[in-house]
């Protein structure tokens, strides 16, 4: 490795451009872009333990609202830079001082992130970083944004070595957000899977929770815990190789479940869109299956093939790639897609070749999986003529009397302004009817529970009543064959009373979007009302709380004699409380749902939908948060 040259730091933007586009460098200002900051922090740290320097990385949620990350590394060099600045008030206050993760000959990890430690700083009303290296401890502080409070200078001794990094997000910047414990430490754990000798720490202060996570196993760890709640059909299946200088390592296991779940990394960064890599592996998979089939006299006719989805169903897999940094392509707006053409074949290769060999010493296993992808494959071909019948007219009336009876359907026909709603049970529907704005807003009450997503296949789910009404009245399809753009609706809001069968009910029809018109949610398509929890009456003025805090708020400023209701569900109010609360634009909030991040969607639906009790208990008391993001007032 290349000796680092501090005079390889590129002094290219001031601060100033990133406090005044933050969404160009952390993506937004909502809790998700103040995550962001951490991430960048804890990706550099990342960065140490992968080149070989540390092991332990520490998160601390203060209470006041910072964060800090700590790491065992080497520490950041603390010598003076040519500009006469310290090495480390160049790296956080210069934009792109990240000379370091390229020309410094410091291995390059990601490529993805590494815009930087200045713009944390940048976007912070105060920073410190402190520095254990060349048995000193030096600390530099910074303020508003990167303005220099108190230059590097010496506060002790030690023979330690590592780098603390403490920021408090810029409240001007960031409006009304709080750091998640939830969401730190699901991102932790994930680093925690993929680097063997790390050890990840994540300290929640004002909650006084705790975690620690560290696998031996490293991504068959992952996989089991991607299958914890659900039934799987064999061990965890893992191989790893490299050629042309990429490195291959792969686990999946199958569950019998009906969904599929693949996630990939390179060089650790998650790639949440695919690419080259995920190509690549389906391709090896199915081939590897069908020659294993092939050669068994496994297929009824001679000329028998499973598809890629039929070898992909009820399968959890995690792909890791290394791929040095002359090779790799990134692809997409969030550059979150491998473009690198090599690492297709070369994925393709090794998966194919890996999982021959596994299929032929594992008779049993290979028999198993290869059982269920035969169903699947004649559930498909089901599923597909039911399609074709449809697309043909056939049932037709009776799929459009079921509808009739049940939506009522807005005035306009324009899917730009149109909203539909998913009411919970019967007498709320007749509020919801009564109180809309009928030019644009169209209601469907469902009745009962919605079928369970996670445990159904594709084919109950089509007979359904309550999903099938859902599917034709969207009228996008469904499945792989879901198209947001043809959606009637701009915006489908799901409706419940905001108890704990409510939130069962969101999370029902969450899953089934989840899986089965993903698009929808891609699209920023689906949103959940908040009716409110309270009224509040003062005389003649009138007010709602959606939240206890809002109604404690209420009680302060309506001192003396008031009379408060509350809601226990949507049927309480009249049509036209219904309208003023939940259901007008102007006065209503509506939770945009949002699936940043399909892994833990993902584990948080199988968590609640799988046959375990346990953890399905404990999350709905804990979680009606679910995949929510931004409260968005639309
Ligand atoms: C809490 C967050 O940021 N850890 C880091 C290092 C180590 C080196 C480094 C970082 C040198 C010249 C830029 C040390 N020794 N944790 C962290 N640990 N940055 S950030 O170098 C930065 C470059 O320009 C480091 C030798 N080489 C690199």
């Amino acid at each position: 490795m290349a000796k680092y040259d501090e005079t390889s730091i590129k002094i290219l933007e001031g601060l100033e451009a990133v406090r005044k586009r933050p969404g160009m460098y952390i993506g937004s200002t909502d809790k998700r872009g103040m995550h962001h900051l951490v991430w960048e922090i804890v990706d550099n740290a990342i960065d140490e333990v992968i080149n070989g320097y540390g092991n332990h990385i520490k998160v601390i949620i203060n209470k006041d609202g910072s964060v800090t990350v700590a790491d065992n590394g080497r520490g950041v060099p603390i010598g003076m830079h040519e500009s006469g600045k310290s090495t480390p008030e160049v790296i956080y206050t210069i934009l792109h001082a990240g000379g370091k993760f390229s020309e410094a000959g410091y291995k390059v990890s990601g490529g993805l992130h590494g815009v930087g430690a200045s713009v944390v700083n940048a976007l912070s009303k105060e920073m410190q970083v402190v520095i254990y290296r060349d048995g000193l401890i030096s600390s530099i502080e910074f303020c508003d944004g990167g303005k220099v409070k108190s230059p590097l200078k010496t506060v002790g001794k030690s023979n330690k070595t590592g780098t603390i990094v403490k920021f408090l997000p810029d409240p001007e910047i960031f409006k009304n957000c709080n750091f998640s414990f939830t969401t730190i430490s699901e991102r932790m754990q994930e680093n925690a899977f993929l680097q063997k000798n790390l050890t990840v720490e994540v300290i929640d202060e004002a909650d006084k929770k705790e975690v620690k996570y560290h696998y031996d196993n490293g991504l068959i760890s992952f996989v089991e815990y991607m299958n914890e709640d659900k039934e799987t059909l064999h061990k965890v299946i893992n191989f790893s190789n490299v050629k042309s200088k990429i490195e291959v390592d792969i686990a999946m296991q199958y569950t019998n479940s009906y969904n599929e779940s693949i996630l990939s990394f390179v060089n650790n960064v998650k790639t949440s869109d695919g690419g080259t890599h995920e190509v690549g592996f389906k391709t090896g998979i199915t081939k590897a299956f069908n020659d294993y089939a092939k050669n068994n006299n496994l297929f009824k006719s001679k000329d028998g093939t499973l598809d890629g989805a039929d070898v992909r169903e009820g399968l959890s897999a995690v792909i890791s790639l290394k791929i040095p940094e002359e090779l790799l392509q990134f692809e997409g707006q969030t550059k979150g897609k491998l473009g690198t053409p090599e690492a297709r074949s070369v994925t393709e290769s090794i998966t194919y070749e890996s999982l021959k060999f596994f299929l032929e010493e594992n008779k049993e296993v290979a028999l198993t999986i290869l059982d269920k992808a035969m169903k699947s494959k004649v559930a498909r071909e089901a599923a597909r003529k039911a399609r074709e019948d449809a697309r043909n007219g056939k049932n037709k009336s009776k799929i459009e009397k079921n509808l009739s009876g049940k939506l009522a359907p807005a005035q306009s026909k324009n899917p730009k302004i149109n909203e539909l709603f998913l009411v919970e049970g019967n007498s709320a529907g007749g509020s919801a009817k009564g109180g809309r704005d009928r030019k644009f807003q169209a209601i469907l009450p469902l009745r009962g529970k919605v079928i369970n997503g996670e445990k159904a296949s594709m084919d109950d789910l089509m007979k359904n009543e309550e999903i099938n009404t859902i599917i034709h009245t969207v009228g996008a399809g469904v499945g792989q064959s879901f198209d947001a753009a043809d959606s009637n609706y701009d915006k489908v809001i799901i409706m419940t009373d905001a108890d704990v069968d409510g939130a069962h009910i969101q999370v029902l029809l969450l899953t089934f979007f989840y899986r089965y018109m993903r698009g929808l949610i891609e699209a920023g398509k689906l949103y959940i009302a908040m009716p409110p929890l309270y009224k509040l009456e003062a005389g003649k003025k009138r007010f709602y709380a959606y939240t206890d805090e809002e109604l404690n708020e209420l009680k302060r400023e309506n001192p003396g004699k008031v009379s408060i209701q509350r809601y226990k569900g949507l049927g309480e109010m009249n049509p036209e409380q219904l309208w003023e609360t939940t259901m007008n634009p102007d006065t209503r909030s509506l939770i945009r749902v949002n699936i940043n991040d399909a892994s833990l969607a993902e584990k948080r639906v199988s968590v609640l939908m799988g046959d375990k009790v346990e953890p399905r208990k404990d999350w709905i008391n804990e979680n009606v948060e679910f995949t929510m993001e931004d409260d968005y007032r639309a």
